[in-house]
């Protein structure tokens, strides 16, 4: 069914928006229960009859998910150079997006050596470990959906251009998991009820490959993420109790910058949001999984918008309140992109 496929696209690359528009303010915050309820009503209101205010800003999450759609497009195909160049043009044409405070060194050799080697200036983040930011999981999206019926290109792709910026396991990794969850989501129908233990389970299934394979075992950790998503099981089968088990999920899954803290969150916050949760007043599953992430504070633009991209995916579009995303910078151009990303990965012949 083309045209659901077509509102799920436009669901993720939204929901990526929402998420990061909304998160933002509160980014690095930690949440009381005071502020969650600012959040409730601030989120009501945006949601309310339209009103007059200025647009909610996105940041480096959108305007790196921006580029990377535009060059999928464009390349029909992942082209990293291209990409390089796109990211790269993206942050000096608007350096003030809140850009992760390592990465600028990646843009400024990159532009200074004249892309000569795109993958060199990543590779010598960290004193060579590489980053292991959140960043190549947050940005992408749209190759999650460009390969969205491919699941050894979409690993490979997510990879690949995680590797301009993120080289570190745990960056890496990181960006191949949220794709993996983006494309679960697209391919099971908004109507029919969702098995989260199952969705877990499959992630864990591909992560025990994902984490075997990847070089660079000497963590503490052999296989983290999948670590995670076992916590993530253990935590969907705690609810139901009285105690708000928030402070759980942050001790345990995390909300900061690293991929391995923010990425299993974002799952979670999904899966937990399939049914009402404390605290969170609203009958759309969309915005109760988007706000529930922001109030667990910490890099709330980042975490919001990969719930965001990852609930998207799995309702579609009609979903996402079109009051709040009037609200939101160049909701219409982001809506553009999605759907022109839907016409180039449907002709995909790997796709078919
Ligand atoms: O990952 P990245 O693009 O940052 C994304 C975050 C999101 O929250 C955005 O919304 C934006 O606010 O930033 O950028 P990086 O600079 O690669 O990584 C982010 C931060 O993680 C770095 O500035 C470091 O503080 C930390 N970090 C590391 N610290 C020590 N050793 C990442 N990798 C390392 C490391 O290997
Ligand atoms: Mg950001
Ligand atoms: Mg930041
Ligand atoms: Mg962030």
């Amino acid at each position: 069914d083309l045209s659901l496929f077509r509102r799920k696209f436009r669901g993720s690359i939204l929901g990526v928006l929402t998420g990061d528009c909304l998160g933002s303010p509160y980014e690095n915050e930690k949440l009381s229960s005071g502020s969650k309820l600012v959040l409730q009503k601030s989120f009501d209101k945006l949601e309310g009859p339209p009103f007059k205010a200025p647009v909610m800003q996105f940041t480096d999450d959108s305007a790196m998910t921006m580029s990377l759609a535009e060059s999928l497009i464009e390349k029909k195909d992942l082209d990293l150079v291209d990409l390089a160049k796109k990211f790269v043009k993206s942050y000096y044409q608007e350096p003030q997006r809140g850009y992760g405070s390592g990465v600028v060194t990646v843009f400024q050799k990159l532009r200074g050596s004249k892309f000569s080697d795109v993958l060199l200036p990543a590779k010598e983040q960290f004193h060579g470990q590489g980053s292991f930011g959140n960043g190549a999981a947050m940005r992408v999206a749209p190759v999650a959906l460009f390969c969205y019926n491919h699941y050894d290109n979409l690993r490979e792709f997510a990879k690949k251009q995680s590797l301009i910026t993120h080289t570190h396991k745990i960056g890496v990794d990181g960006a191949i998991l949220q794709a993996i969850a983006i494309q679960q989501s697209i391919h099971i129908h908004p109507d029919d009820q969702l098995n989260v233990i199952d969705f877990v389970d499959e992630l864990v299934n591909k992560m025990n490959f994902v984490e075997e394979d990847e070089e660079g075992l000497d963590l503490v950790e052999a296989q983290p993420y999948k670590s995670q998503l076992n916590l993530i099981k253990k935590l969907l089968q705690e609810e139901g109790e009285e105690n708000p088990i928030d402070d759980k999920v942050i001790k345990n899954l995390g909300n900061d910058i690293s991929g391995l803290r923010s990425v299993p969150t974002a799952i979670f916050c999904f899966l937990r949001a399939q049914k009402p949760i404390k605290g969170i007043k609203t009958d759309n599953p969309f915005r109760r999984a988007v706000q529930y992430a922001i109030s667990l504070g910490g890099d709330t633009d980042t975490i919001g918008s990969m719930t965001g991209a990852i609930a998207g995916a799995f309702y579609g579009e009609e979903v996402i309140s079109p009051n709040i995303l009037q609200h939101l910078e160049a909701s219409t151009d982001f809506k553009d992109l999605a759907d022109d990303l839907f016409q180039v990965a449907t002709k995909m012949e790997w796709n078919s």
